[in-house]
Parts: structure tokens; sequence; C-alpha cells
């Protein structure tokens, strides 16, 4: 298996290709997110009463508040999301194409069972734009209320497949990412493990440093790695970055796998996890209509 996995560290080509930074549609996409009317606590239901006391301004950002930067953990072992600590999203998502396509984040698609957090994605025919043959995607993200800076970050899940049960039989589908990131402010800080479903068992390992997030990122302010060979879909794995000043070291089930020392941000950010739609020969491929794919998150942590 070690013999299939390669390392490339260079710009990535793809303007088009990041989650939640797609220019002028992800600045809008995120403020959408953080919007206090688009934003729903789990476990209540849409009505829950919820709030949030963070500022989304550049420069305002701040870590986390009492305990400073206290490392913590969810095994997703209880019966519903913590609403305290996550936020639902429900809004627009990542990958619109004018008349072809439109995904949205729903909180209908997220859920906690059997001590996984379950990302779901459907996609369906609807009419985007004037075309009544486009592509509708309903995807799931959950992230913190609050930022995170420096540190340890973990994921262990099973990437984007068509199993129906965490451990059950299925494989990735055309027509999704799916992924465990940190992201604040139009790419000021990112940092993803990411998997785009078209490219087969292929694991994209990224940062960007937005310089200046009033205006989008552009390529040069990412740095990439790809990782071959692992069976992101069929197996849970264990995803981790070290982030510190000018360096993320990643590892792979405890193996590590590169350091990136470039487009390395140094601004607190948000701990996510989303799955979403895709119709574009660019980044996670073609949809593939009809076909309900899972992303299964077993269990997540940062320490500082
Ligand atoms: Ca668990």
């Amino acid at each position: 298996m070690a013999g299939r996995r390669g390392f490339m560290e260079r710009p990535k080509a793809l303007t088009a290709s990041i989650v939640l930074g797609l220019g002028a549609v992800s600045f809008a996409l995120w403020l959408l997110v953080m919007s206090p009317g688009t934003v729903v606590a789990e476990g209540g239901g849409a009505n829950s009463a919820w709030s949030d006391d963070f500022d989304m301004s550049s420069g305002m950002v701040r870590a986390e508040g009492g305990g400073a930067n206290s490392a913590w953990s969810d095994d997703f072992n209880g019966g519903a999301l913590n609403s305290k600590f996550w936020v639902v999203s429900n809004g627009s998502a990542p990958g619109a194409i004018s008349k072809q396509h439109q995904g949205y984040f729903t909180p209908a698609n997220v859920s906690v069972s059997n001590g996984y957090l379950v990302l779901k994605l459907t996609q369906q025919t609807g009419t985007v734009g004037t075309n009544s043959s486009g592509v509708i995607s309903y995807g799931g993200q959950v992230r913190s209320r609050r930022t995170y800076g420096y540190g340890t970050y973990t994921w262990t899940m099973r990437m984007s497949s068509t199993a129906s049960t965490p451990t059950g039989t299925g494989s990735a589908d055309s027509g999704s990412v799916s992924a465990g990131f940190t992201y604040v402010n139009n790419s000021r800080t990112e940092i993803d493990f990411e998997f785009p479903a078209d490219s087969i068992d292929t694991l994209y390992l990224v940062n960007w440093l937005n310089p200046n997030p009033a205006a989008n990122p552009s390529p040069n302010d990412e740095t990439y790695s790809t990782m071959a060979g692992l069976k992101v879909a069929d197996a849970f794995h264990t995803y981790k970055f070290v982030w510190q000043p000018g360096r993320i070291d990643y590892f792979v089930d405890g193996s590590f796998q590169v350091s990136h020392t470039t487009n390395v941000p140094s601004a607190p950010a948000y701990f996510l996890m989303n799955h979403w739609g895709t119709d574009s020969t660019n980044w996670g491929g073609p949809a593939t209509v009809g076909d309900t794919r899972y992303l299964y998150i077993d269990s997540v942590s940062y320490s500082p």
C-alpha cells in the first residue's frame, strides 16, 4: 500500500477547487452560514434558541475565551450534537454553476447516530436559473462556535461513500467533496483534509493563507499535497495536522506524511467538517443524481 502513495507539493491549478473559498460565491456563502437567520441549533428542532458572541469581521476573530485555548474533543457518542459547541449550517453550499448546479447545506442531512456524526449528501434534478434540468445538491456542514489557533487538529472519519452504515460496504460516487478542515474569513486561514470524489482514492492535504480577505484568495495563496492509495471512502482513518507558526505537519493514522511551510496561516479559525455536492469536471466531478452518500465522523479533537 505504501508504495502506491506519493506526494506533490505545488500550487494547485484549480481556482475553483477550494472548500468555502470559491471567490465571490465563497464569501457570500460564509456570510450566509454565519447569519443568525440561517444557523440553527442541532437537537432541539429548527426553531431552537441559540446565541453567538463572536464577530466575523477581519481582525476581530478571537481565540477561545474563558480558558484561553483549552483542549477539547467530541466522540459524538451522545444522542445529539452539542449545540452549545457546534453550529449546523443552513444555506448555500459551494459548487454553484450558473444554470447548471446549485448546492445547499441543510440541517436535515446532519445527524448523530450510534456514535457517529453523519453528513448526508443527495443530488437531484431541478431548476437552476432558467434550466429546468439542472442539478440541485443537498449536503451537510457542522462548524465549531468558536475559533482555535495553533495546535493539533484531528478527525477520525470515513470520507464520502454510498455506504448507508458506518462500516457497511460502499464506494465513492462522482459529484462530491468531503472534508475536515479549519476556515475563517475568506480563507484568511484554511487548512484541509479534502476528498474530491472524482479523484478516486486521492486525499488532498491543503492550506491557504489569504493575506487580504477583503479580496478573494488567489491560486498563489494555496499549498497542497496529494496522497493516494488510502481507501478514504472504504474505511475510517485518522487525519491530523499540527499547525504552528510557519509550518503545518500532516499525519494519517499516526504516520507523518508531509510538512508545508508556505502559505501557512496564523489567524484562529473555525473547526469544520462538510459534505457537499458538485457537478464539475474541475473538482468533485459530475453529479451522480439519485445516489445518497454519507460522510461518517467518529470523533474529532483539538489541543493547543
Ligand atoms: Ca464516536
